[in-house]
């Protein structure tokens, strides 16, 4: 089928530059060019789409082939290792003519590498020469949205959710698809709809058509729809006494809710289960184990190809052990007893989601299991929608970090079942999604989810080449545009460690709401939800000792890294406190004492803010008057907000060392009971 289209302008002359584009900006001149795609699936049919509105003028002819077409015999492609999802993109003569051809073993392949060409031809780069191949290392890319049925996110800072469910199924809001084309061009393929604080409601009939119909909006663009499941739903929905999953009416109810979903959504992709955690029902209600509740719901997914993603964020409000220990005790003991269909998600550090924690020690110490991370792109912790805090050197980190279990083993090498040859394998991130405009709060929110997108495809990019091809999608590809924003991204993560928690400190945040400084915070109910829990600060010294003479935490790591993590001289100084309980005047590598280190960083991390804004203004003529003072309006918020962590947290360490802040830094703005008396039950994204 040879379709030769003129394209027209796609953008309307005047259009808001208000990032609902986000980093698809597509050229706005005309351009003509012919795009041959065959055979016509609804797959194909949405790459073709891709192509009109984004093909820059003069591009020339594009063909969307899968390899098995017979054209593309003599050419001997070297498709066979595209696996079903890679795609492969180069200048060829078909059929006599000369021609970019995009080619892969399924239209979702061609889906990918239509994206891949667009990326390609934005960042700059020519079609002459084009040749890319690439296929993904990770199979499930999955975002996970913290939606609630009622429209409230749970720790999202973008408005409501996007999906409106009570007016669907019938309305089809066009947003859904700019949703799903933005996720396909960056390769994620999963979408978990609702919250893992789940409803059973969801799983009613009403919302399962109303899940249906996302699924039919979002499946042309390879992305499958899960469910977080209510473990309790047997006994809320189907009125059965019990949801333990040995008793065979809880597995029988479930098969047939299963059976029920996959005939709404054949291609359902199964379901998302948050247990025995933070009050949520699971197997543990009654004495099974977490093994049990998987794989009762495997097996009721099993028949229709779905998975169970069973999250191991579990720590119980009455288990005294270091809560960094809890999750790791607890699966430990299970690996290899789940069924091949079930896939364990870990976040990525064992407490929650901190601006900086080391890498959870389940990676690499259960290798019968498959593991999928999870990572939060929405920022709970680094500053709400508001501050600027690119997330690419977070992941990064994560994923690049060596488990010392095996030889040259990472914790990217695990998530992606290298050499654990697993059927599945996943990286998940907590969406930053929501009805705002432009998607995600900020502009440079959006970099967030373009960047796990692009990690989840290939954990072994780097974050930097993301940073710069996220710029030049998203500015322009103006060489000296791109050059200045990069190092605003590139220090802006590790500026929020600085003056949130620097030195390894972490759960420092103020109660419930999560918004701003409550170090002092020491009077909830659980010793584990108190901020002193985890620094453990007192007149003499700070830091949690997790090595043999405190919780032991270290003894989870392998050998090579709990003997480092053992020594406060061979642990990394972003870690410390995390593992050791130091004197305040203990002497560091850098010739400081962990006071005055600890104050160098909270100044640094303003300092680092400062520099943000300056880099910023000096940008306005280059970039459009919306987007360039919303940034310039939030990095002012980001810098009012940095000053009050630092000073507030001074304040209070200085009330437990009653030390003297190092000569050149300024004292906290205001005392201790001023911070202590500040009060946000507005705050977003904290339901009730
Ligand atoms: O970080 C914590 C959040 C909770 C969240 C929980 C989790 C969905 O504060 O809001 O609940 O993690 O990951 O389950």
């Amino acid at each position: 089928m040879l379709v030769a289209t003129a394209i027209a302008a796609c953008a309307a002359p005047g259009s808001a530059e208000d990032g609902y584009r986000l980093w698809m900006r597509y050229p706005a001149v005309t351009a003509t060019s012919e795009i041959d795609a065959a055979p016509a699936t609804p797959v194909l049919a949405a790459a073709a789409a891709e192509l009109r509105r984004g093909l820059p003028a003069g591009a020339g002819p594009v063909m969307l082939a899968p390899a098995g077409d017979p054209r593309l015999a003599e050419l001997r492609l070297p498709t066979a290792q595209l696996g079903d999802e890679g795609y492969l993109v180069r200048r060829a003569t078909v059929a006599g003519r000369s021609v970019t051809l995009v080619t892969g073993n399924t239209d979702r392949g061609l889906l990918y590498g239509t994206f891949a060409l667009l990326r390609h031809l934005a960042t700059g780069a020519s079609i002459e020469r084009v040749s890319l191949s690439s296929s993904p290392a990770v199979k499930l890319r999955i975002l996970d949205h913290w939606d609630n049925l009622d429209g409230v996110v749970e720790r999202g800072y973008a408005g409501r959710s996007l999906w409106d469910w009570w007016s669907l199924p019938e309305l089809k809001d066009p947003r859904y698809t700019d949703y799903a084309r933005a996720n396909a061009s960056i390769g994620i393929n999963g979408t978990v709809l609702n919250n893992v604080n789940a409803k059973a409601i969801s799983l009613t009939p009403r919302y399962i058509a109303k899940a249906a119909a996302l699924a039919d909006i979002f499946r042309p663009y390879g992305i499958k729809v899960y469910l977080s499941a209510r473990f309790s739903a047997p006994i809320e929905l189907g009125g059965l006494k019990t949801a333990d999953p040995r008793d065979p009416a809880v597995a029988a109810w479930w098969r047939a809710k299963s059976d029920e979903i996959y005939r709404a959504i054949p291609d359902f992709g199964g379901f998302l289960v948050k247990a025995n955690s933070e009050g949520q029902p699971g197997p543990r209600d009654y004495g099974a184990s977490h093994a049990d509740g998987a794989n009762m719901l495997a097996a009721a997914v099993k028949p229709h190809g779905g998975i169970v993603m069973w999250r191991a964020f579990v720590y119980a409000d009455t288990d005294p052990q270091d809560r960094a220990k809890q999750a790791y005790a607890e699966f430990k003991p299970l690996d290899g007893k789940f069924a091949d269909n079930v896939i364990v998600q870990v976040k990525n550090g064992a407490i929650d989601f901190q601006p900086r924690e080391p890498f959870h020690p389940l990676f690499g110490a259960i290798p019968k299991t498959p593991l999928m991370i999870e990572f939060q792109i929405t920022k709970e912790y680094l500053g709400f929608a508001s501050h600027l805090a690119y997330l690419g050197p977070l992941f990064e980190e994560v994923l690049d970090a060596q488990t010392g279990a095996r030889r040259g083993e990472t914790v990217g090498s695990v998530v992606s079942g290298a050499a654990e040859h697993h059927g599945i394998s996943g990286m998940a991130g907590v969406a930053n999604i929501g009805d705002d405009r432009d998607w995600s709060g900020s502009s440079f929110n959006q970099a967030n989810w373009y960047a796990f997108g692009r990690l989840a495809w290939d954990p072994a990019l780097s974050s930097r080449d993301i940073a710069r091809e996220w710029v030049e999608q998203t500015f322009g590809s103006d060489p000296a545009l791109v050059d200045a924003i990069i190092p605003i991204m590139a220090g802006s993560r590790e500026a929020v460690v600085d003056y949130t928690g620097p030195l390894g400190l972490a759960h420092l945040m103020a109660t419930g709401h999560h918004y701003g400084p409550g170090p002092w915070v020491s009077d909830l109910a659980r010793p584990e939800w108190n901020p002193v829990y985890y620094h453990r600060g007192d007149h003499e010294g700070i830091g949690f000792d997790r090595t043999k003479t405190g919780s032991n935490a270290v003894a989870q790591y392998a050998p090579r890294l709990a003997r480092a993590y053992s020594d406060p001289a061979k642990t990394p100084l972003t870690e410390l406190l995390w593992f050791h309980h130091l004197r305040w005047d203990y002497r560091l590598s850098t010739g400081r004492t962990v006071w005055e280190e600890l104050v160098q960083r909270y100044d640094r991390g303003v300092a680092t803010v400062a520099d943000m804004q300056r880099r910023w203004a000096a940008l306005e003529p280059r970039i459009d008057a919306e987007r360039w003072q919303k940034t310039a309006t939030l990095l002012a918020v980001q810098a009012r907000e940095a000053r009050w962590w630092r000073d507030a947290s001074l304040a209070y360490w200085m009330s437990l060392n009653q030390l003297p802040l190092p000569p050149g830094s300024a004292p906290p703005e205001h005392d201790l009971a001023w911070y202590k008396a500040l009060s946000f039950p507005d705050a977003p994204g904290n339901p009730q």
